[in-house]
């Protein structure tokens, strides 16, 4: 079995490679040429399916430092289209595609890297350009194709070596090393979430509070620090319903929650969706908001590989039977424009699998949502549950597939002690079967579930361990150790 280990994640190409081919471009240079040096490697990755593709498009400057690029590539087929990118400003001409800088991409020093990607629309072959140019200079190109064996429609062949122009580190390793370049399109695999090897992974990653008391705490900086410094799989955007949320300007809310999956994306992050349903608990009060919200999200990123529904936050005071076929109108609707991605379903009692109202996880093992690709959720907060919790979540998950959406290190208010003892019998037993987990929350809240100290998001500077409460120190050290994802 191969890893990749998540220490070298950001940076994205073999070492070997850029050897070999640092040396190609510098021979390429004028011997009498008084401008400033250029080179430039690119490493491009495109993840393809039945008519559309995500590329992802890493550029190294190997020349002297450039204070704004424009990087050109050619299509091999003009049926190639960019639809929607991200990272630089694209336009197309036939199969000539122009990328360039954004403001606060544009300045790279030598050896820096930027990546860029876009969604893209193909019609008769597969995806892969075949050389690129930035600010005028050839670059020496890595190209990947990676296969997508959960999307069962996906006709491209997998990635031959043939089809690179230039050395190519290994065929079958991902060069990107994001989370999301690693895994790409997630799938359920029996009982756990798999990758595009079709091997478990666990995902830990945090949630966000409440998008409508603390958007300033989600920008580039704070989210630049949950992937780089706490190198983070995952970003769940809890999107409240009621308490002043989406009830109260839809489009308002389905835009900053559209911003989030995207800046996700861009930091290489699974997003989770969150419908934050909380007061009142049965998520048929809204069933109609929900099937508006999800054809939205799911329409707007059905070409995305990085995003995972969850479709009700805490169900309370409501039946099985009630949240099941709440379950089964929605998973519909997210279907017909995202047929393969990953929805989660949330269980009685606050997500308890029925324990906080006295039941236990039977109801949903033997009577499970008529729909594929689906798991369950599970909540706790650790100071408040404990071993019968945890027996029974242990129990489900031999037969179902969970996911801990959300779970706190302190009592079920959010506030109160951090219990490190229960949290960590929580988070070894969470490891040890991979299930995966988004602690609340990665936010300035003044309640001490929160991981930053209040007044943190104000000031803008969120890398680290001197932003950090208890719980935030705790989390962080958790989240930030290597993955190790399998890819073979
Ligand atoms: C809590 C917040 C708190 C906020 C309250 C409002 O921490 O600041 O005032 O919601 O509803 C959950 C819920 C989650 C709760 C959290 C802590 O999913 O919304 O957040 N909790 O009480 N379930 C169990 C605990």
């Amino acid at each position: 079995m191969q890893f990749l280990p998540r220490a070298s994640r950001r940076s994205v190409v073999a070492a070997g490679a850029v050897a070999a081919l640092a040396a190609g471009v510098t021979a390429a240079l004028p011997a009498v040429n008084a401008m400033a040096a250029t080179g430039c490697q690119v490493t491009y990755t495109a993840n393809s399916w039945a008519g559309g593709f995500t590329g992802n498009v890493a550029i190294k400057n190997l020349g002297d430092a450039v204070s704004s690029w424009t990087l050109k590539w050619t299509f091999p087929d003009s049926g190639q289209k960019v639809v929607q990118g991200w990272s630089a400003t694209y336009s197309q001409s036939g199969a000539n595609v122009t990328a360039v800088s954004m403001d606060y991409n544009g300045a790279l020093a030598t050896g820096a890297s930027t990546t860029i990607g876009f969604n893209g629309s193909w019609t008769t072959a597969n995806p892969i350009p075949t050389s690129f140019t930035l600010n005028g200079t050839v670059c020496t190109g890595t190209v990947t194709n990676s296969p997508s064996p959960s999307r069962s429609t996906n006709p491209s062949p997998s990635a031959s070596p043939s089809k690179s122009p230039s050395p190519s580190p290994s065929p079958s390793q991902p060069t990107g090393t994001t989370p999301v370049a690693i895994n790409g399109q997630l799938h359920v695999c029996g009982v756990n979430l798999c990758n595009q090897y079709n091997k478990p992974i666990q995902l830990r990653g945090m949630s966000t509070h409440g998008l409508q008391w603390f958007a300033n705490c989600y920008n580039d900086a704070s989210l630049d620090a949950l992937a780089n410094d706490w190198n983070a799989d995952l970003l769940r955007i809890a999107m409240y319903v009621q308490e002043q949320g989406y009830e109260t300007n839809p489009t308002a809310f389905t835009n900053q929650v559209n911003t989030l999956v995207d800046k996700a994306q861009a930091r290489g992050m699974y997003a989770l969706i969150d419908f934050h349903t909380l007061t009142p608990g049965d998520p048929n009060y809204n069933l109609d908001r929900a099937k508006t919200f999800f054809a939205a999200v799911s329409a707007r990123n059905a070409a995305k590989n990085n995003v995972i529904y969850e479709i009700a936050n805490e169900p309370n005071g409501v039946s099985w039977a009630g949240i099941k076929s709440y379950a089964e109108q929605v998973i519909p609707v997210i279907r017909a424009n995202d047929p393969d991605a990953v929805v989660i379903v949330g269980t009685r009692g606050w997500s308890s699998l029925g324990v906080s109202e006295g039941g236990n996880a039977s109801e949903v093992i033997n009577n499970k949502v008529n729909a594929q690709n689906v798991m369950y959720t599970f909540h706790f907060y650790a100071a408040s549950h404990k071993d019968n919790y945890r027996a029974e979540l242990e129990r489900a998950a031999a037969s179902l597939p969970m996911f801990v959406t959300e779970f706190g290190t302190v009592t079920y208010t959010g506030g109160g002690a951090f219990d490190q003892s229960s949290s960590t019998a929580w988070l070894d037993m969470l490891d040890r079967l991979k299930i995966s987990y988004a602690n609340w929350t990665y936010s300035d809240a003044s309640e001490s579930s929160a991981a930053f100290k209040p007044g943190t998001c104000a000031g803008g500077q969120y890398a680290g361990t001197s932003v950090l409460q208890d719980s935030g120190l705790f989390m962080r050290s958790r989240i930030r150790t290597a993955d190790n994802f399998p890819t073979s």
